[in-house]
């Protein structure tokens, strides 16, 4: 795909029902690394009334050996063939098609369709990964039966598996073995999986709450067996929580997990078959930071949970991709909020929405939950179909409750267990359970861009009410000029002076909490029995994913910080006072000022880190500044050098003012030694105390390396270790050397742990981080085609290193175009992932504009690209 060819435009608005079913499919794999035959038996009817040929997708990376057509071979004139499909005419109602079709999995570097990562063979079908493996209407609405045989070399590949039920295996000549298994459940082709290799294996049960015996296994290279209890434990504890929490219970006999090296994205749900990226099944407390466990819970669940909404339950079309996902996503966030701490969850949560989803949503690549078009589906797997989705979903929760959810939930199963849907068959669901119009909130789905609600008080201390008045503006996205007021609920309460919940009239109804309910551009909403003048905290919880502004100033904020009884946003009243410090510490700082700190911050957060009843992970987080690219979210053009310098200026505040505080935190929640536990409590300690090193070493400066390289030496946990070599990566001193060597001499062999020892140093703040990464990318342990590495390194340094990223001389984007030209010959999806803060540059000043665009334009101009950086390129430089 060059600049000047135009690649074709998918939307929406031109769907049409598949015109053939399937009744059956029987597929046959001779496995071979570079040659591997497939022979793909479908059982076809044409439905009545589409007199239409039959076209099947393909790929230019895949061969046609011969189609056969109710067991006659077709000579070639009989159908057509491109490089992409394969079409048929003039076909019976009722007919067998067999195709046989010869791949490359070996050469197979963009890791879709089936490849070898590590000698074994895996594949990954979502989202048209299938038709690199056979011709085949490839789309989620043609659902079949799959039986499947894989033959292959018994002594390479001992393990052969696909998705369903085990049905037969058996010895070969030749030294080849073969299996069978057969799926009864009908799926998308986008859920088939396929895996042969050489892996060690860990077992276990679960019965269901109907009493069926289920067998789960977790399949790993070998050596890593030890590795994976964690994530069965995860998966053990899914089972029960989806039974307990939606009914929802698992179907067949056998569930299997396999970890692969290579993969590009986090993992995937097939049917029965979950294929993970290593990095998210791996999990023991030397090589696994807190985080790390916390992931491995999360992803395992999330995959798990597919199993009915995604996989009972699919898309009609890939527009419908948040139908899944976002569902998915909100099941996964409630589900670890159920294990760990509801209010720490849903901060991390928030954060992650801001820091991925705000960004695109306010540039060129804006587009809404359910997008209207796309030309390369790959890259709409995105934070706005994901985390925005599972946002929406969350809203109807807490509009209709979780008893009115749940009867949503019943209701959508009953009606469309087995089918293909859309997101409106599941809002429909949501709203006839409950009798309750959903048709103002759908605008979530179908309109982009983050609404920004303005709030502004009023007290009237005669007639003893309190109004505020509330109004929300969405600005224009590419393509959606004109934006109409959403549906926003806002959770809220009103805070006395001694810190409590204040009880007051709403609509009629007295409570401590109320929910507002805002669909219009400009609204009014009064409390009555407001006996004094109270402080405001709205949209408690996040209840919607909005930008708030309001009239609070700073001792407000500090109000909220030491008493809003809803954790959130408790939190968020630091966050939003940390911020505006910042800002304008950057501005003075641009002045070429010296920045004053404001000193009843630094009260607020001593009383915060003084507080003994603040559980420790919150206090992590409420003691944790905001991350600088939030900071530059609220700038009208974007200074990553000020915004460094004021932040680091203001923890250096921070950790000086309450030195002692922090000295005594570090010791107190120093655990004793004995067996480490990944859970949620203990994990809080480990966390505090490295917020708590952190402020130590920026109160101290390179005087704290002994302290920190102490830690490091001590840590006997990942998370322990991060934490000082993190701290000590920014700093000159020898202690970093060391402490980086130490580590690399250690775990050289293992290429999960190597990934944290590149991104450390690609995340540095040091002048010469760009060479090091340059330098980086010679190590041995390097490679551009396995994409953990890539994002380790690479996008740890473009997306996680804004200071260097951005530096003046544009250096850092002439690294990231070379890097996605070279990137895309090999695996063009997760090429296509790296450009995104190059499509950032309209928030910077006009010299960094410049150069971002000429770097985009380098990639436009360098040739052959594929539809994954052509459409990120050319939205980015356009939008
Ligand atoms: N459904 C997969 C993602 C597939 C990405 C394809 N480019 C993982 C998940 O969301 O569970
Ligand atoms: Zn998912």
């Amino acid at each position: 795909m060059s600049a000047d060819t135009n690649p074709p435009v998918i939307r929406l608005q031109d769907y049409t029902a598949p015109a053939y079913r399937l009744r059956h499919v029987e597929m046959v794999f001779d496995l071979d690394p570079e040659s591997t035959l497939v022979t793909t038996t479908m059982a076809v009817t044409r439905l009545a009334g589409m007199e239409v040929p039959l076209e099947l997708d393909g790929d230019r990376d895949m061969a046609l050996v011969s189609v056969w057509l109710d067991n006659r071979e077709l000579p070639d004139g009989r159908y057509e063939l491109t490089e992409e499909s394969l079409t048929l005419r003039d076909l019976p109602e009722e007919f067998e098609l067999q195709i046989q079709t010869s791949i490359n999995p070996k050469a197979n570097t963009k890791l879709e369709g089936l490849y070898q990562s590590n000698g074994m063979f895996c594949t990954q079908c979502e989202a048209e990964g299938f038709r690199r493996i056979t011709f085949f209407p490839d789309r989620p609405d043609v659902m079949t039966t799959y039986r499947v045989t894989i033959r292959a070399p018994k002594a390479d590949y001992p393990v052969l598996l696909s998705n369903g039920n085990n049905v037969e295996n058996g010895d070969l000549p030749d030294g080849r073995h073969y299996a069978v298994w057969d799926d009864p459940f009908p799926k998308p082709s986008y859920l088939f999986a396929l895996v042969a290799g050489d892996l060690a294996m860990m077992e276990d049960r679960f019965t269901t709450m109907g009493d069926r015996d289920v067998t789960l296994r977790i399949f790993v290279e070998h050596g890593n067996e030890s590795r994976c209890a964690y994530a069965m434990d995860s998966l053990i504890r899914s089972m029960k929580w989806d039974e307990e929490r939606f009914g929802l219970e698992y179907d067949l006999d056998i569930f299997n997990i396999v970890a692969v090296s290579d993969f590009n994205m986090g993992a995937m749900e097939n049917k029965s078959l979950n294929i993970f990226n290593a990095k998210y099944i791996l999990a023991d407390p030397e090589t696994a930071t807190d985080a790390d466990f916390a992931l491995v819970e999360g992803i395992v669940a999330h995959e798990y949970f597919h199993n009915w909404t995604g996989n009972r339950v699919t898309c009609r079309d890939w527009f419908q991709l948040s139908l899944k996902e976002g569902l998915t996503v909100f099941r996964d966030q409630e589900f670890s909020g159920d294990q760990r701490s509801h209010a720490v969850q849903r901060i991390e949560d928030v954060r992650m929405l801001r820091a991925r989803q705000f960004p695109e949503d306010a540039g060129p690549l804006s587009h809404p939950v359910r997008p209207d078009s796309y030309i390369e589906i790959n890259n709409f797997y995105t934070a706005t179909v994901y985390e925005k989705g599972a946002e929406v979903i969350r809203m109807m929760h807490s509009i209709l409750g979780e008893d009115g959810f749940q009867r949503g939930m019943k209701l959508y199963f009953e009606r469309h267990d087995g089918q293909a849907v859309t997101c409106d068959d599941f809002t429909a669901a949501m709203s006839d359970a409950n009798d309750m119009d959903l048709s103002h909130f759908k605008l979530w789905y179908s309109q982009s861009g983050t609404p920004l609600v303005t709030v502004s008080e009023h007290y009237d201390e005669t007639a003893k009410t309190f109004r505020i008045r509330v109004r929300q503006e969405t600005r224009p996205t590419p393509g959606q000029e004109k934006k109409q007021p959403l549906y926003i609920p806002l959770r809220t309460a009103l805070i006395g002076q001694d810190g409590q919940d204040l009880s007051c009239r709403f609509d009629g109804v007295e409570a401590r909490e109320h929910v507002l309910t805002l669909t219009k551009a400009e609204q009014d909403f009064v409390f009555e029995g407001v006996g004094e003048k109270p402080i405001l905290s709205i949209n408690r919880g996040f209840s919607a994913p909005v930008i708030l502004k309001s009239d609070a100033g700073h001792p407000e904020k500090a109000f909220q910080m030491a008493h809003d009884a809803d954790p959130f946003n408790r939190w968020n009243a630091g966050q939003d006072y940390g911020v505006s410090l910042i800002l304008e510490m950057v501005e003075t700082l641009q002045n070429g000022g010296k920045p004053d700190v404001d000193p009843a911050f630094l009260d607020a957060m001593g009383r915060i880190a003084r507080d003994q009843a603040i559980d420790p992970a919150f206090k992590a987080l409420a003691l944790t500044l905001p991350s600088e690219d939030y900071v530059a979210e609220q700038m009208q053009v974007v200074d990553v050098e000020a915004i460094h310098g004021a932040r680091e200026h203001l923890r250096r505040a921070i950790g000086t003012a309450h030195r002692d505080q922090f000295q005594h935190l570090y010791e107190t929640h120093r655990l004793e030694d004995g067996r480490f536990d990944p859970g949620a409590e203990a994990a809080g300690h480990r966390a505090l105390r490295s917020v708590a090193l952190g402020y130590l070493g920026s109160a101290d400066g390179d005087t704290a390396a002994p302290v920190l390289k102490s830690h490091f030496d001590q840590a006997d946990n990942m998370t322990d270790a991060m934490a000082a070599l993190r701290y000590l990566t920014d700093m000159d001193v020898p202690e970093r050397a060391s402490c980086l060597t130490a580590f690399e001499e250690r775990w050289k062999g293992n290429q999960q742990v190597m990934d944290k020892w590149f991104g450390i140093q690609a995340m540095s703040a040091r002048q010469n981080t760009l060479d090091d990464v340059r330098g980086l990318m010679e190590h041995p342990a390097f490679t551009m085609k396995n994409p953990n590495r890539v994002r380790s390194l690479i996008g740890a340094f473009c997306i996680g290193n804004p200071l260097h990223f951005h530096v003046q001389d544009g250096s850092g984007y002439d690294f990231l175009a070379e890097q996605v030209i070279a990137l895309d010959k090999i695996n063009p999806q997760v090429a296509a992932r790296l450009m995104g803060p190059l499509g950032q540059w309209r928030r910077f000043d006009s010299g960094h504009q410049e150069k971002m665009k000429a770097a985009i334009s380098h990639v436009l101009e360098s040739g052959e690209l594929s539809k994954d950086v052509y459409e990120i390129a050319s939205k980015s430089l356009a939008g």
